[in-house]
């Protein structure tokens, strides 16, 4: 080691280097998961972790020492061993290249795989933290680089700054130079600022969804004037099909928004304006007031691939958007309603479709609870037989009623088509792709839908063979999706194709020809292979 009367203190840049890098990384980190996985912060996940794998003598005495503040004891805890350990990182990667971008990085791992071992841990879970680790080591790169370039610069010999000199004689010249030092911890107190602010900023997304959730968690919606029920024969109850009605929580989510907008009902507007002979503004209160139905509809994303998943079915509740139309009174020319949501998505929808007696609907429940933030809450559009982005605007804050020739919604501004009604569909849910099924009776499931026409009949084609009919579930309305199923008695062992085909209610045959999503939905057939023995 090399001891100059100065080397108590060159070990100070490179620790202060790796602890801003640290707090940049874990800042960045828990605003990553304030956005996209609120419960997988860097500290919680490790924190939880640390619960879990704790043996009972240690929560013990965790307990008796700290009472009821062992959990803010913890996550101090683990911010002393973090400052340290990242402190020591940042001294390590100026004599032992790169051996503090490693520590740093593996802090990042560690996260994630806590976070990835979490019960019910949703997939992005493990994001924050690689965020965190990646940030935190190129800070420390990036500050390091200022520590010896700054050397470069002052005209130290080059040697110097070569990385892995354990002696580092320049670099301590260089540091008791006071500009150094001074540049150095602008980068370094910028660093840590950024990191601070992030999670600032983090903690306050969190709180204001928090706080909404409250909000939501306390709404009691009116009962709806009139229900559907969904019948009993509807739902084949088969392993791995998915559900006739899909929970809440499983429902497919897209949308542009970075973070859920938060809207709070009790300053929610809705203001129908455009084309149209007088204008209509709505608050939640007048809303809920209004006669609230119930109608079952199947959304789905134009974005779906064929045998893809972003498409399910709710039950919902809403009152009709023909009847606040009906007050605004739409001038003749009109064609086409573009919706807007309050993070400035548009969709476009015809006019004629919301003016028709299908059950569009200014949507404010859920499978009997008011919509989940990320589902549009307080209000959105549930419209049947269109694609959601032509229809199912979230946080929906306005109706302007207008023409197709004058203005582009958001994706068809893209290269996506200003009208999208739902192509007619199927699927195969069992078996999945490459599944092994017993020999015997195999059998296959799915779901098929054409919403707002209808679904006839389904097909399987086993092998290259003839189309085979297959037992179809109650449908709930022609608005819905339907379940099927087979029975493959003769299935002999060895690998097999299943492709499926739907009939719509119109007796419309679903097309063989491959197109893609783009510019208006997917057309071709769901095919899988399975092995029987
Ligand atoms: N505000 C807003 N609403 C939106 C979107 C969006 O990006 N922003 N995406 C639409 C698209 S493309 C689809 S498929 C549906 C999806 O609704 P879900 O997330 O509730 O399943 O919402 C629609 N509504
Ligand atoms: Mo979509």
């Amino acid at each position: 080691m090399n001891e100059t009367p100065d080397a108590g203190r060159t070990w100070l840049p490179p620790a202060a280097a790796g602890v801003a890098a640290a707090a940049f990384g874990v800042g960045l980190g828990e605003l990553t998961a304030a956005i996209i996985a609120p419960e997988s912060g860097p500290f919680v996940v490790v924190g939880a972790a640390l619960i879990d794998f704790a043996p009972p003598w240690a929560k013990d005495a965790a307990i008796a020492l700290f009472g009821t503040g062992d959990k803010p004891a913890l996550l101090i805890g683990i911010g002393v061993v973090l400052l340290v350990v990242s402190g020591a990182a940042g001294v390590l990667e100026v004599r032992r290249p790169p051996w503090g971008q490693v520590v740093l990085g593996l802090f990042g791992v560690v996260g994630a795989v806590a976070a990835a071992t979490r019960a019910n841990a949703p997939l992005l879970a493990v994001v924050p933290s690689l965020v965190a680790g990646l940030a935190a080591v190129l800070a420390l790169r990036v500050l390091l680089g200022r520590l010896r370039g700054s050397l470069v610069e002052e005209g130290a010999p080059a040697n110097v700054s070569k990385p892995g000199d354990p002696t580092q004689p320049g670099l301590e010249t260089s540091l008791r130079s006071s500009s150094t030092r001074r540049g150095f911890l602008v980068w370094a107190g910028g660093a840590t600022a950024i990191g601070v602010l992030a999670a600032v900023s983090g903690a306050a997304l969190r709180a204001g969804g928090r706080a909404l959730s409250a909000v939501r968690d306390a709404i009691r919606l009116p009962a709806p004037a009139t229900t559907v029920s969904v019948p009993a024969g509807a739902e084949l109850g088969i392993d791995g099909l998915a559900p006739v009605i899909t929970p809440n929580g499983e429902f497919y989510r897209i949308d542009t928004a970075l973070a859920v907008p938060l809207v709070d009902p009790a300053e929610w507007r809705l203001r129908i304006h455009g084309m149209v002979e007088r204008e209509v503004e709505l608050t939640w209160d007048e809303l809920l007031a209004l006669p609230l139905d119930e109608s079952v509809t199947t959304l789905a994303c134009v974005s779906n691939e064929v045998g893809g998943s972003l498409i399910d079915n709710a039950v919902w509740l809403g009152h009709p958007i023909r009847e606040l139309l009906a007050r605004a009174r739409p001038l003749a020319e009109a064609d086409m309603v573009l919706s807007r949501s309050i993070d400035g998505f548009t969709a476009s929808t015809p006019l004629e479709v919301l003016q028709d007696d299908r059950a569009a609907i200014l949507a404010v429940g859920m499978n009997g609870e008011p919509l989940p933030l990320e589902h549009g809450f307080p209000v959105r559009m549930v419209v049947p037989g269109l694609y959601g982005y032509v229809s199912a605007t979230k946080w929906l804050v306005e109706l302007e009623v207008t023409r197709f020739d004058a203005v582009d919604a958001y994706w068809t501004d893209r290269g996506w088509s200003a009208r999208g009604p739902i192509k007619l569909q199927s699927r195969i849910d069992v078996p999945r792709h490459g599944q092994s099924v017993a020999v015997g009776t195999a059998v296959l499931a799915g779901v098929a839908w054409h919403q707002h026409v209808g679904i006839d009949a389904v097909e399987v084609q086993l092998d290259e063979g003839e189309w085979r009919p297959t037992m179809l579930a109650t449908a709930i309305s022609a608005d819905t999706w339907v379940q099927w199923r087979y029975e493959w008695p003769d299935a002999s062992p060895g690998t097999h194709t299943a492709r499926v085909r739907a009939i719509g209610a119109d007796g419309e045959v679903q097309t063989a020809e491959e197109q893609g999503v783009v510019p208006d939905g997917a057309t071709g057939l769901h095919e899988i292979s399975f092995d029987v023995r």
